[in-house]
């Protein structure tokens, strides 16, 4: 609460919406928070709820919560024989996905939001979300829900309070964040936390039926990265309005960090702990469609005796530098919101028991005897599924039709806790010391298998520059480059260009204090041969990766340096148990110098859309690489 710009928001909203209610807020004894109390009252007095609810994350509460959906239509549970404590949700078809175009930063200065965010002036965005606020939940309940994203009591965490009217909202965020009473114990009589507003935007008049996934056509989520404060409108949908994940642990944490010197990154963590014992940890970012929760959780073969890979995070890293100067890592979530299509024993069979019970689905098929099943997860369909739209599905309409049992962007929404491969430390408030970061897209030519980097400096260029090739999960055209820098371009809350230099600044900071800067690797799984087939078998594979660059960071392993860095030879990497001849490693390892040449002037043409403000450091480290290519 001693954040001058937090004090403002809660201060902003008083001439714009009358201090007192018709709904009682009644805020329970375990409540001490005077300005959150408060706050809740002058949202309530705007958005009209019938009642407030203040959650306290008990079991209980859950149960309640989830039979009223079912009896509403909302959730179907499904068989305890089968998958116990589980629950389908489907949504409105209309209302699958994060909505980038609908998605805000309303800093104070537009150059702040950069020109990769949509921007709005906060004072008339703040009137057109009180016109939108303004009785959108009549009819319904506002739940409070405290939550901690990170462990309760953590010098990395940070808290928030989600007022939301949706029911699924509060059984999500039960399982992605710590949720409940205890962080009101943290958050005592005047504790600091970032206020979130959700309304599914869909009043109901007295007497009127609700409908099983309440959402609006219209769409808001906005964030105010100086107040520290999000409000979301019109979807009930993941990213859109499980505020505490894209919106809190990215948009709005990536701005503290750049104000408090630390990193709110879009990034798996995992330990790797070699068959003597040595345990290093590494944060990796990837694109969507990149397999990022498989290699999360990767399983490493069992021809690579005694390697182990432990899962401390598969989304999200907080990363603040520690009083000996290394960076410490913490998983902000409790839970994964992973995409289910693809998901399977072979692809990642942690994750398959991960959702054994205690899951709740979105958007996947229903099976006859009331499990569930999506794309991918076994070879072959079972004969009948009711789909996510509730139509009857079989095999045989899908091949005439195209016509999906589960949607492409279906989730599951699981307990970190339940992965098999689950790290020792993934609680611990410290963090993990990070002692490599890697970069990856799909790239099906040019970008090799794995590089090093020289330096910070060259790391961090080939994380602004890194792109993947669009898959038909996503939108628009199929196969074509899209850059998406640190994999943050949806979710940096601030101007693309500062956030490079935060980037930058960080290393050198890490160097002034003589200590040992992490590593920073670029890998890709994804190269194609002329037949247009993965050369690269990949998924478990890849901890041969990990193998190599564990000994790069304890100074045992070798490579060869070329125009980006430095890559492994053939005899570099512990081909045990896996036969992948010298002529494959060339097709996934070559570095092809028109490729390269043409490589080196898309990511001028990236720099150009970025514009002013760009780091020099990144302009002559484009002009060093040039130069090395020619040379
Ligand atoms: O997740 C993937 N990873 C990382 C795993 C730790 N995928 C799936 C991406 C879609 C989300 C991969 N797909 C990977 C990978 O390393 N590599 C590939 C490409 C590939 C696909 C199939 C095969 C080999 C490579 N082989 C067979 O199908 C037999
Ligand atoms: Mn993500």
């Amino acid at each position: 609460m001693n954040h001058p710009a937090f004090n403002s928001q809660i201060a902003a909203n008083d001439n714009d919406v009358p201090a007192t209610s018709d709904t009682p807020v009644n805020a329970p004894a375990w409540v001490k928070h005077r300005k959150l109390i408060d706050w809740v009252q002058r949202v309530a007095a705007l958005t009209k709820p019938d009642r407030i609810v203040w959650c306290d994350g008990s079991q209980e509460e859950n149960d309640r919560l989830c039979q009223q959906m079912v009896d509403a239509g909302t959730l179907k549970r499904l068989n305890p024989a089968k998958r116990p404590n589980s629950y389908l949700a489907c949504s409105a078809p209309s209302d699958v996905a994060r909505v980038e175009d609908r998605t805000f930063i309303c800093s104070e200065r537009r150059e702040n939001a950069g020109p990769t965010n949509n921007w709005m002036e906060p004072a008339e965005m703040r009137a057109t979300l009180d016109g939108l606020f303004e009785g959108s939940m009549r009819g319904r309940t506002m739940y409070v829900v405290p939550f901690s994203m990170g462990p309760l009591g953590s010098p990395i965490a940070h808290i928030g309070v989600e007022l939301s009217d949706s029911p699924y909202v509060v059984v999500n965020m039960r399982i992605m964040t710590r949720m409940g009473r205890k962080v009101y114990d943290v958050l005592g009589e005047d504790g600091e936390f970032v206020p979130c507003v959700h309304s599914v935007g869909a009043p109901l008049a007295a007497g009127e039926q609700d409908v099983p996934w309440p959402c609006n056509d219209t769409k808001y989520i906005v964030h105010f990265p100086e107040a520290r404060a999000i409000w979301s409108y019109g979807s009930g949908y993941g990213g859109n309005a499980l505020l505490g994940k894209k919106c809190f642990a990215l948009r709005i944490a990536s701005t503290m960090g750049r104000d408090e010197g630390w990193l709110a990154e879009h990034m798996l963590i995992l330990g790797v702990t070699s068959p003597e014992g040595r345990k290093h940890h590494v944060a990796a970012a990837f694109p969507s469609a990149c397999g990022k929760t498989n290699f999360a959780m990767l399983i490493p073969p069992e021809s690579l005796n005694g390697w182990k890979i432990s899962t401390i995070g598969d989304d999200i890293a907080w990363i603040k530098p520690g009083k000996d100067g290394r960076l410490y890592a913490i998983n902000p979530e409790a839970g994964y919101f992973g995409v289910a299509p693809g998901t399977s024993e072979k692809t990642n069979s942690n994750a398959m028991a991960t959702l054994k019970e205690n899951v709740l689905f979105t958007n996947v098929a229903l099976t006859d005897d009331g499990d569930v099943w999506w794309e991918g997860m076994t070879d072959e369909a079972p004969a009948h599924l009711i789909d996510w739209q509730g139509q009857d599905w079989t095999p045989e309409i899908a091949k005439e039709s195209g016509r999906k049992a589960a949607h492409p962007n279906a989730r599951f929404t699981a307990p970190a806790s339940q992965c098999p491969s689950i790290d020792a430390d993934w609680e611990n408030p410290a963090g993990v010391p990070i002692d490599a970061f890697i970069f990856g897209g799909r790239r099906s030519t040019t970008v090799p298998l794995v590089t090093e980097a020289r330096n910070w400096t060259e790391g961090v260029y080939m994380a602004a520059t890194m792109g993947s090739e669009t898959t038909a999960a996503a939108a628009g055209k199929q196969g074509v480059v899209r850059r998406d820098p640190f994999a943050m371009l949806p979710f940096c809350g601030y101007n693309m260009s500062d956030y490079f230099q935060h980037w930058l600044k960080v290393g050198a900071r890490l160097g002034d204090l003589q200590a040992r800067v992490p590593k920073i690797f670029c890998v890709n799984w994804f190269r194609k041969d002329a037949q247009g087939r993965f050369v690269w078998p990949g998924f478990g594979e890849n901890m041969r990766v990990l193998c190599w660059m564990v000994g790069r960071i304890e100074g045992t392993a070798g490579g060869e340096q070329h125009a980006f860095g430095l890559s492994p030879r053939y005899e570099d990497l512990d081909w045990t148990g896996l036969t992948f001849t010298r002529a494959q490693f060339a097709d996934v390892i070559s570095v092809d110098e028109a490729a390269w040449r043409e490589e080196l002037s898309l990511h001028g043409q990236l720099f150009d859309t970025l514009q002013q403000g760009l780091p020099q450091a990144l302009h002559d480290t484009r002009d060093q690489l040039t130069g090395r290519l020619a040379a």
